[in-house]
């Protein structure tokens, strides 16, 4: 693998090439190699990144059923953030869930060019006379910060009108402030801390043991299955961010004991804040794959260090893993010795190589969209992360101690002690660390390397996004989204791993797809006969 380096590059003009070059590493877990990541994409290469806005916007506050989200902007940027991730949602009876609609202030030309701050207010009266919302959050695109609305202004001097305890807050997450989704990650997280996180410390405790899981966004109901797991072993979700969530469910996260964080590029600045703040400690887990997904419950086992917890969580693994291992081996037969390839946003492409290393398939290649060096090769590298225009363009807000309410959740002492049994905190060695050696890592694949990787090694199966689904398909090679999985789900936990190789089965050891013929190749081309009129 290491040659389809050169051959990757090689037709790039050479100023583009050395810069790819950088973001093209193989995997040495021996010697973790840097990793350019996190910079702008080149103009002119086809990325499959997106946008700030969808980062705030579409993943880290819209999974949240009682907030009303409205996009401040053309309606464009609505319409193409409205339910496309499949996050799902269960509200109880009586209980309001606003994701099913589409907010927005259809900016037009005159807003442009007078201002669209008015008709925000506007939106902002009719979204509170209409639904009577607890809280209204407002999202900034490129053309509110290009013209200049200020929508926090407008939402303080709304919350102020509306009065009722309502809560409104702005967003400054216009598309083109970061480099990709990651900006808007961080602009979220800073809001949810100012805003919502810790408003309210009523304790509604069902079981003694409470944990928020952060960075799990309930695609395909996968934070559902997480949630029931806890609930077996006896432990209970505080808040999940931002997955089946609720306002109460922010305000009260800080009540929890601990912090278990799923996707680290999403959301690891509240996971620190959190731990600042309130003084609750924050491990890195994984619930892609059975066999993570029962060492991260027994990590939670060992943090609370009850022997009563312990042996609940073992006998609900030993019971989780009966029909694991029988679908598993089941799959198995066919899928061993097969081969993937992994390009998705920022954590993914990590997790699921768990999946599929159960199932006996390599990962011969594997990158984020925009994933930061951390994700690739461990958070010991961020002091050495260079700070560049782009990211000194995010507000970075430093909180401090809360003076009545931080009580850290272990002693200096019980924390180390926790760490000599093994135990991380604060820390995630990336994805560079669990992959084999010799295998290719790619940081913002563009569209032509993803071609030329699929004509050099036809992989069994290629999981990526929409953007590349059919221009793979119509290569040969059967494509597994990962990102919404397409119509299946979830694969999280024990009763997900089972969905998962049952699907990749299926896929991956469908012999169709080598059949498979684009029209260019299989039908005679038709020449184009032009009729004199
Ligand atoms: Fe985290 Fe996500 Fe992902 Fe992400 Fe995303 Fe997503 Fe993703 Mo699509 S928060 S980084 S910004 S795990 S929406 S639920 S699937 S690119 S790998
Ligand atoms: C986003 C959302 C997305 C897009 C997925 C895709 C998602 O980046 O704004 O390209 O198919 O998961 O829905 O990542």
């Amino acid at each position: 693998l290491s040659s389809a380096k050169e051959e990757l590059i090689e037709i790039y003009p050479k100023k583009v090439a050395k810069k790819r070059s950088k973001a093209i590493v193989v995997a040495d877990p021996d010697n973790i190699p840097e990793i350019q990541a996190n910079v702008r994409t080149i103009p002119g290469i086809i990325t499959q990144r997106g946008c700030t806005y969808a980062g705030c916007k579409g993943v880290v506050l819209g999974p949240t059923r009682d907030i009303i989200n409205i996009t401040h902007g053309p309606i464009g940027c609505g319409y193409y953030s409205w339910l496309t991730r499949r996050n799902q949602t269960r509200p109880s009876e009586n209980e309001p869930n606003f994701m099913t609609y589409c907010f927005s202030t259809d900016m037009q030309d005159s807003n442009i060019v007078f201002g669209g701050e008015q008709k925000l207010k506007d939106a902002i009266r009719e979204a509170y006379e209409l639904f009577h919302p607890k809280a209204i959050a407002v999202f900034s695109t490129c053309p509110v910060g290009l013209i200049g609305d200020d929508v926090h202004r407008v939402a303080r001097q709304m919350k102020e009108e509306i009065g009722n305890g309502i809560n409104i807050f702005g967003f400054s997450c216009e598309g083109y402030r970061g480099v990709s989704q990651s900006a808007g990650h961080h602009i979220a997280n800073n809001q949810l801390f100012r805003n919502l996180i810790g408003n309210d410390d009523t304790v509604n405790a069902t079981h003694k043991y409470r944990i928020n899981v952060l960075g799990e966004y309930n695609i395909g109901g996968d934070a559902f299955v997480i949630d029931e797991l806890f609930n077996k072993c006896g432990i209970q979700v505080v808040a999940t961010m931002s997955g089946n969530s609720t306002v109460e469910q922010f305000e009260t996260a800080h009540t929890a004991d601990l912090n278990l964080v799923m996707c680290h590029r999403s959301i690891n600045y509240v996971a620190e804040m959190l731990e600042t703040s309130f003084g609750i400690p924050w491990m890195k887990s994984n619930f892609i794959g059975a066999d993570a997904c029962a060492k991260s419950l027994r990590k939670v086992g060992k943090y609370f260090g009850d022997p009563e917890l312990i042996a609940r969580i073992e006998e609900v693994i030993a019971e989780e893993m009966i029909p694991v291992i029988e679908a598993r081996e089941k799959a198995k037969l066919k899928t061993n010795g097969k081969t993937a390839m992994l390009f998705v946003g920022g954590s993914r492409a990590h997790h699921y190589q768990e999946l599929f290393d159960e199932l006996g398939i390599t990962t011969l290649c594997a990158g984020y969209e925009f994933g930061h060096r951390d994700d690739y090769e461990g958070r010991r590298v961020i002091p050495s992360i260079q700070i560049d225009a782009d990211s000194r363009n995010i507000e970075q807000i430093t909180v401090t101690k809360d003076e009545t309410r931080y009580k850290p959740r272990k002693t200096e002492e019980e924390l180390k002690a926790l760490e000599a049994e093994g135990l991380e905190f604060n820390g995630y060695d990336g994805m560079m660390a669990e992959m084999k050696k010799g295998s290719l890592v790619i940081d913002d694949l563009s569209h032509y390397e993803m071609e030329k990787l699929i004509e050099k090694y036809h992989p069994d199966v290629f999981c990526a996004g929409i953007k590349e689904k059919y221009c793979v398909q119509k290569m040969g090679i059967p494509l597994k989204q990962l990102h919404n999985y397409d119509s299946g789900g979830p694969y999280a936990g024990f009763a997900g791993a089972v969905n998962f190789y049952k699907d990749i089965e299926q896929i991956a050891c469908c012999s169709i797809w080598k059949e498979m013929k684009a029209p260019w190749e299989s039908e005679e081309y038709v020449e184009a006969v032009y009729a004199a009129v």
